[in-house]
C-alpha cells in the first residue's frame, strides 16, 4: 500500500506514479495508494492517529502485506507505524537501498549498497528488535539484556562498515590505475546521463547497436558500460558510456558510496543529457540532475540536451525544429529531439556528436606545433 503525505512541497507526486514505479522495480505489487495533506508530519506517525488507522483498515481489508511512504520517516515514526498498523512500514529510502541491492552487479557496485545498507540499517536498528525493547520495558530498567544485545549488534555493524569500507578502497585503487590507462588514450569520451527511466540505455544501444538493459523499471541500469562508437561523419571513435539514473532525493549513503562511480562515469569530455520529453514533470527531472551534477562537482562539462520519447508526444506537442536550444541554469544549451525507441533523430545525433568530436580533436592538434597552423592549408583557399 503507497502512502503519501503532501506537505506543500513543490515536488510531490499526487498519483504517487514514482513510489508505484520504485515499489514494481523492487517486485512489489502496489494495492491501493493514499495521500493526505498535512502542515508538518506528526512527530510519532508521521501522519495523524486518524489516517494512521484509516491505512491500517484499508491494509487489512485489501490484504496488503507492507505499508510504503514516498517520504522519509524517521527510525521512530517508522517503528511507531509498524506498531499502529501491524504490517512492516518502510519508505521510498529504503526501497531505493532495495532495488539497488538487487540491481548491483559489479563487485564495486555491491559494495558501495552494501555500505550504503550497513549505515541505514545502523540508525534503525532498534525496531528489528522490538521485542527486547519490550522486554526491557517490562523490567523497567535500563541496561538489560535488550540493551546489551542492540550494542553488541551496533558494533558488529560498526565493524562490517569498516571492512566494507576497507575492501572498498582496495577496490577503487585499482579502477584508479584502469583510469589512468583510458586517459592516455586521448579519445573523445561521451557520458550518458540523466533521470531514471529517461531512456539512456535504449538510446546508448541505439547509438552502439549493444544490447544494453532497457527496461521500464526504474534503476534498470547501475553498473557503467561503456563501448566504442565509430563515427564515420567524422571518421573518428569516441566512447560512448551508459550510466546510473539519477532520482530526486537520492538517499544520502547513496549519493556518497556512489560518487566515485558516477564521478568516474560522467569523467567526460561532453554529457549527453538525456530527459524523458514525454514525462510532464520532466522540468523537475532536469533540475534533480543539475543538482546532483553539481554535488559531484561535474556542472561544468559540457551538455547537450537529448529530448527522447518524441514518438509519445500529442501531435499538437511535437518539436518544430529538431535542434534547438534550451535555458539550462539560464544558461542556452544545444537541445535535440530524438526517438530513441522509433530511431528519429539519431543521424542528426550522430552528426553532432561528429562535430564535438572534431573539434576537440582540432583543438587538442592546435595546442601541438605544426599540425593545424599549417600554413600551406591556410594559403589554399580561394
Ligand atoms: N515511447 C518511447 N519509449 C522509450 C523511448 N526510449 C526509451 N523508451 C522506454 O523507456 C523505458 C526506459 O528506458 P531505458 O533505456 O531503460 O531508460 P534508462 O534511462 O536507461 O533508465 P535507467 O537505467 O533505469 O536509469 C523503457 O521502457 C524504454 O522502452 C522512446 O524513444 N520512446
Ligand atoms: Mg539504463
Amino acid at each position: 500500500m503507497l502512502v503519501g503525505v503532501d506537505l506543500g512541497l513543490p515536488h510531490f507526486d499526487g498519483e504517487l506514479e514514482e513510489l508505484g514505479l520504485l515499489a514494481q522495480t523492487a517486485g512489489l505489487q502496489p494495492v491501493a495508494r493514499i495521500t493526505c495533506k498535512r502542515r508538518a508530519p506528526d512527530a510519532a506517525l508521521f501522519v495523524g492517529s486518524g489516517k494512521a488507522d484509516e491505512i491500517r483498515m484499508l491494509a487489512q481489508e485489501l490484504g496488503a502485506t507492507e505499508v510504503l511512504f514516498d517520504q522519509a520517516l524517521s527510525p521512530g515514526q517508522q517503528r511507531n507505524l509498524e506498531r499502529h498498523i501491524g504490517l512492516p512500514v518502510n519508505d521510498r529510502t529504503f526501497l531505493i537501498l532495495e532495488i539497488f541491492a538487487q540491481r548491483a552487479r559489479s563487485h564495486e557496485g555491491k559494495l558501495q549498497v552494501e555500505l550504503a545498507r550497513l549505515q541505514y540499517l545502523s540508525t534503525r536498528l532498534v525496531r528489528r528488535w522490538s521485542h527486547l525493547e519490550r522486554q526491557r520495558g517490562g523490567i523497567g530498567t535500563r541496561g538489560g539484556p535488550g540493551e546489551t544485545q542492540i550494542e553488541l549488534d551496533r558494533r558488529m555493524i560498526g565493524e562490517s562498515i569498516k571492512r566494507t569500507k576497507e575492501r572498498l578502497e582496495k577496490v577503487k585503487k585499482q579502477r584508479g590505475t584502469q583510469r589512468r590507462q583510458r586517459q592516455r588514450r586521448e579519445t573523445f569520451a561521451i557520458s550518458l546521463i540523466g533521470y531514471t527511466n529517461a531512456g539512456k540505455s535504449t538510446l546508448f544501444n541505439a547509438l552502439v547497436k549493444a544490447r544494453a538493459y532497457a527496461a521500464d523499471q526504474l534503476f534498470a541500469t547501475l553498473d557503467t558500460t561503456t563501448r566504442q562508437l565509430y563515427l564515420g561523419e567524422a571518421g573518428l571513435s569516441v566512447s560512448l558510456s551508459d550510466t546510473v539514473g539519477f532520482i530526486r532525493d537520492l538517499p544520502h549513503g547513496l549519493v556518497d558510496a556512489f560518487q566515485a562511480t558516477l564521478q568516474e562515469a560522467i569523467d567526460a569530455d561532453l554529457l549527453l543529457h538525456v530527459v524523458d520529453a514525454a514525462n510532464p514533470e520532466f522540468p523537475q527531472q532536469i533540475e534533480q540532475v543539475m543538482k546532483v551534477l553539481q554535488e559531484i562537482g561535474a556542472d561544468d562539462i559540457p551538455q547537450l540536451l537529448v529530448f527522447n520519447k518524441i514518438d509519445a508526444l500529442a501531435p499538437d506537442a511535437q518539436p518544430l525544429r529538431m535542434l534547438d536550444s534550451y535555458a539550462l541554469d539560464s544558461v542556452q544549451v544545444p537541445r535535440i529531439f530524438v526517438s530513441a525507441r522509433k530511431l528519429e533523430g539519431i543521424t542528426l545525433l550522430r552528426q553532432q556528436l561528429a562535430e564535438r568530436a572534431l573539434q576537440a580533436q582540432a583543438a587538442r592538434l592546435g595546442g601541438k606545433p605544426g599540425s593545424s597552423d599549417d600554413p600551406e592549408e591556410a594559403g589554399a583557399g580561394p
